[in-house]
């Protein structure tokens, strides 16, 4: 049978599969490759015909395969950011090379809109517009663009990303329609326990949001050489030495320069960038860490 994995407590994995919930354990001898993740999806066999257990015997082919959160097939990354607590654009940055690195479309969710006014949305939108196609502004708290999210996560996986406070957890259960993750248990599904401690898939109406504490502590593995093709407001290949870096003064004709002098690229996205590109050449390492609340 096939069926997707909601959920992993030590080995015991909770498999999904025609409305119902299976207790599955792992498929033996394990290779690296072998490791089951979230929001795998798993060929499994019944282990008795009265009980709903089972043994998962492959894994599927993955649309793409995270280490750090570790979890599979995961369609959008929600970067969540606010007014306040104030967005931290270099990680806003480095959330959207983590998920172009990934095959992860990301999704720029600009939470409070209620405490935003329009110089606000400007300022966002300059650093972003040209960057992530999908931009939504939304209130958690007065249901703004919550249905235009909505309608954006329809049949797809989704997980959320973003500073703490900034909304993630309230999004979460307005997109859901329930309080699931403020340990609030429903006694009959359990949701809403640890959700801090390990990832776990909830779905309902075709929306699928990945709920991890995991992008606490996230790398991006990238060559510097490279950076630059995962900013989609840099042109690719218009610069005069193949080898351009964008970043220093001896590199004449540069695209890229060029077009931040014509205001074409945000500046401060730009400065950003060769912030990045030599934290990458120096070799300094690309753990990003920032606190989500309750996590230590
Ligand atoms: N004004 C306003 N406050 C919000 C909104 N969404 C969440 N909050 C508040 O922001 C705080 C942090 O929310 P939470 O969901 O815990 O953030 P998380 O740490 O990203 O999961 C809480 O006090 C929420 O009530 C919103 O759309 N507007
Ligand atoms: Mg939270
Ligand atoms: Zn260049």
């Amino acid at each position: 049978m096939k069926g997707l994995v909601v959920k992993n407590i030590s080995n015991k994995y909770t498999v999904y599969a025609y409305n119902k919930i299976y207790t599955c354990v792992g498929m033996g001898k394990l290779k690296t490759n072998d490791i089951i993740k979230v929001g795998d999806k798993v060929e499994f066999e019944k282990l008795d015909n009265t009980k709903l257990t089972g043994r998962i015997t492959s894994i599927l082919p993955r649309k793409n395969n995270l280490i750090r959160p570790p979890v599979a097939n995961i369609d959008l990354l929600g970067i969540v950011v606010s007014k306040s607590p104030a967005p931290d654009f270099m990680l806003i940055d480095k959330l959207i090379v983590f998920a172009l690195i990934n095959n992860i479309t990301p999704v720029l969710c600009i939470n409070k809109d209620d405490l935003n006014n329009n110089s606000d949305r400007e300022y966002i939108l300059s650093q972003y517009k040209n960057v992530v196609k999908k931009i939504v502004f939304v209130s958690a708290k007065t249901m703004y663009g919550i249905a235009e999210l909505k309608a954006i996560i329809t049949n797809k996986t989704i997980v959320f990303a973003g500073q703490s406070a900034v909304g993630k957890s309230s999004l979460i259960n307005v997109i859901m329609e329930e309080n699931i993750l403020t340990g609030d248990l429903s006694e009959k599904t359990q949701r809403g326990k640890h959700t801090t401690r390990h990832c776990q898939l909830y779905f309902k109406n075709k929306i699928k949001i990945m709920d991890t504490a995991g992008f606490s502590n996230f790398e991006i593995d990238c060559d510097y050489h490279k950076l630059a093709l995962l900013y989609p407001d840099f042109p690719v290949n218009k610069c005069k030495y193949d080898m351009c870096s964008h970043t220093k003064e001896e590199e004449k004709d540069c695209a890229v320069k060029q077009l931040v002098k014509a205001k074409k690229i945000n500046q401060e996205r730009y400065n950003r960038y060769v912030k990045l590109y030599n934290e990458l050449k120096n070799g300094k390492p690309q753990k990003i860490n920032y606190k989500r609340k309750g996590s230590k």
